[in-house]
């Protein structure tokens, strides 16, 4: 059985590449016959010549250049093969899960995966540390069964990645995410630093790893927004701890450490944003995610709504936008076709946005990211995003109801505008994935029906839902505390998926089981077809995505686990992106926005 776990552990790392060679030699028998540049790309690949992104560049290459009248059929080749492949993939999973197949040759009945972080190996006598060696870990998180697991491979947090990039010449750096399933951080060598980023949700898991790699010699630095908001509660798990801005107090630390003068707290307040080093990219492993390429132009948000983050203490993250040319440079050199922005709202100052649109337009590659819904008051700005490769937005809507709006603090167009809004987006050919916060003082039992009948009338494509969540020491959860509803202070359960306060108009139960109920409703076959677009064209696309992201979690655990989620999200990225450029040469050349969008989709599953 052993030998055979090995073998099997040993081909997966090449089934993503077989999946892009059937898919390519299907797109292409497709559109045309079987040519003898087709069948070299396949052997270069098979012999490990090139790496299935380049394959299928030069698959693009050589029989399916942009302009070519053949693209049209293009979206929707890619969306029957894909599928059909999701739904080989999940009874494939299925089986393949009940015949105990998976890397780490545990049996079903054993601990999920999504569910349990990793077994930690009892400590045993190992070699000291190996000198200068860093090691950056994302600690594992449960993931919410109601939810798709696809939005957690979605796109790697820039945490590490920019501690990686200000980390000084000399140093290896290396990164392990609990959270791609390939078991618990190496040891070999132990690292002379680890450096966790710590968030609320996985405080626990990154003070367990703390202890083991403190048992193991190592010395350990925690870092994150857990540090920002409970700092006294991090502090004794950790040799030192970061507050705030880790890039600029990074190489000092490291400089403190080796002249055996490493402080037990650093403070970094977030200025000086634009003199910080890119990010490294190439410590991530990037079979690992959708999209490894997360971009970051601003920080902070005009706003200051009472339950989010950013409104934690005194902790006033500065607006603060890094220079056009930085971006585009940064986005360039990723060498990508898609990229996400994990700004918290792109849109905060509309005249950087359309300076930043502008620039980013000749790369001719697509994006998504966070905005708030007020951009729409700008159609022109809207359609400056679409000509700029804007292909996706996230947006906090939170509520149908003005009065949970006004008494968070959130300035946002009125709920009763939000469809027209919406229907602005779209007709760019930007989709629209909403997020909804439940709980608010004026919901009752009655809103989940009426969100969710209110998301199939608008035909919003996507869209996430949140249990309010009182982040420790925001305005929101001193109000909670001071009115004694707050149930308890785990923080593992401050997920968004578990009501951890009493609700002022239902129980915290009947408010868990229609948050329940909500994702059951809006991910059922009925409702995904319900909100299909109106263009008979884009239906296709859209029902691959929605099986992907909605109806897949079986095929998440085995992509995640046999390290495939990139190389079967890439045919999918570089089919949009073939439909996005024709899209906007027609916007472009038309003046105006189409009646209807073509349907551009990428899955977003964004947080
Ligand atoms: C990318 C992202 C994700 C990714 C990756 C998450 C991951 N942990 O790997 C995905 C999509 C998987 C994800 C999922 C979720 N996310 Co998320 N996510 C983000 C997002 C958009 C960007 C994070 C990022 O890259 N920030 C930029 C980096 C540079 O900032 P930073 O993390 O603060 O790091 C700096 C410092 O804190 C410090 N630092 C951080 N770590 C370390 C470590 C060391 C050693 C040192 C020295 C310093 C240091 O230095 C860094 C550089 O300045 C943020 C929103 C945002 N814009 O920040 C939300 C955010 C972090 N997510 C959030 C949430 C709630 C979730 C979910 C729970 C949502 C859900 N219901 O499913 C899930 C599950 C994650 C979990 N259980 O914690 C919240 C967290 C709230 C909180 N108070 O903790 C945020 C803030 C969104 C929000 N507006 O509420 N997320
Ligand atoms: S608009 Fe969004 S990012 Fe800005 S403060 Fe409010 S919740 Fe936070």
């Amino acid at each position: 059985m052993a030998t055979r776990l090995a073998h099997l552990r040993n081909i997966r790392g090449s089934l993503g590449d077989f999946l892009v060679v059937i898919l390519i030699y299907c797109h292409v028998q497709a559109v045309r016959p079987l040519q003898p540049s087709h069948l070299a790309i396949a052997v270069l690949l098979f012999s490990g010549m090139v790496e299935a992104s380049q394959a299928f560049h030069l698959a693009s290459r050589l029989g399916l250049e942009p302009g070519n009248l053949l693209h049209t059929l293009l979206g929707n080749t890619f969306s029957l093969l894909d599928i059909g492949m999701y739904a080989a993939g999940s009874v494939t999973a299925l089986l393949l899960d009940r015949l105990w197949l998976n890397p780490e040759g545990t049996r079903p009945s054993d601990p999920d995966p999504m569910q349990q972080a990793p077994a930690l190996p009892s400590p045993a006598a190992s070699a000291p540390p190996a000198p200068r060696t860093v090691l950056l870990v994302n600690p594992f998180y449960p993931k919410d069964v109601n939810a798709s697991f696809g939005k957690h491979v979605l796109t790697p947090s820039l945490a590490l990645t920019s501690l990686a990039g200000a980390t000084p010449p000399g140093w290896t750096v290396r990164y392990w995410d609990e959270n791609l399933l390939q078991g618990p951080p190496p040891l070999d060598p132990v690292p002379q630093v680890v450096g966790i980023t710590v968030h609320l949700t996985f405080a626990r898991r990154a003070y367990e790893l703390a202890a083991w790699f403190k048992a193991h010699g190592a010395i350990v630095v925690l870092g994150g927004l857990h540090c920002l908001s409970c700092p006294d509660e991090v502090q004794p798990h950790a040799d030192a701890i970061v507050i705030g801005n880790g890039v600029p107090v990074w190489p000092q630390l490291l400089a403190d450490l080796e002249a055996g003068e490493l402080r037990p707290r650093y403070h970094a307040e977030y200025r000086d944003y634009a003199q910080d080093p890119p990010p490294n990219r190439s410590i991530l492993p990037r079979w690992g995610f959708l999209t490894p390429d997360s971009l970051i132009a601003t920080q902070g948000c005009h706003n200051r709504c009472d339950f989010c983050y950013l409104a934690t203490g005194d902790a006033r993250i500065r607006y603060q936008m890094r220079s056009v040319d930085q971006v585009v440079a940064d986005f360039a050199a990723t060498g990508a076709p898609y990229g996400v922005f994990i700004d918290n709202n792109l849109g905060s100052n509309r005249p950087y946005l359309r300076q930043l649109c502008q620039a980013l337009a000749p790369l001719r590659k697509i994006w998504s990211a966070a905005i708030t819904l007020d951009v729409t008051d700008d159609p022109d700005l809207v359609r400056e995003m679409a000509l700029a490769g804007c292909t996706g937005v996230f947006i906090g809507f939170e509520t149908l109801t003005d009065e949970n709006l006004a008494a968070s603090g959130k300035r946002s167009p009125r709920a009763a505008d939000y469809a027209r809004r919406i229907a602005l987006l779209q007709a760019h050919g930007i989709q629209v994935n909403g997020s909804f916060v439940l709980g608010f003082d004026q919901d009752g039992p009655e809103v989940f029906a009426e969100l969710a009948d209110w998301i199939e009338a608008t035909r919003l494509e996507s869209a996430t839902f949140h249990i309010l969540t009182p982040y420790p020491n925001t305005p929101l959860f001193r109000r909670m505390q001071a009115e004694g509803r707050l149930l308890h202070q785990d923080w593992a359960h401050y997920d968004t998926a578990h009501a951890v306060f009493r609700p002022a108009r239902m129980t915290p139960q009947q408010l868990e089981e229609r948050y329940a109920g909500l994702y059951r409703r809006l991910f059922s076959v009925k409702s995904i077809w319900a909100r299909r677009p109106r263009q008979a064209s884009a239906v296709l696309p859209y029902l691959a995505m929605a099986w992907l992201y909605k109806r897949s979690n079986g095929l998440w655990r085995l992509l995640i686990r046999f390290r495939l989620t990139h190389a079967v999200w890439l045919p999918l990225v570089h089919a949009t992106r073939w439909r996005h450029l024709r899209f906007r040469d027609r916007l472009r050349r038309a003046g105006e926005a189409p009646a209807a969008a073509p349907g551009l989709r990428v899955l977003r599953p964004r947080v």
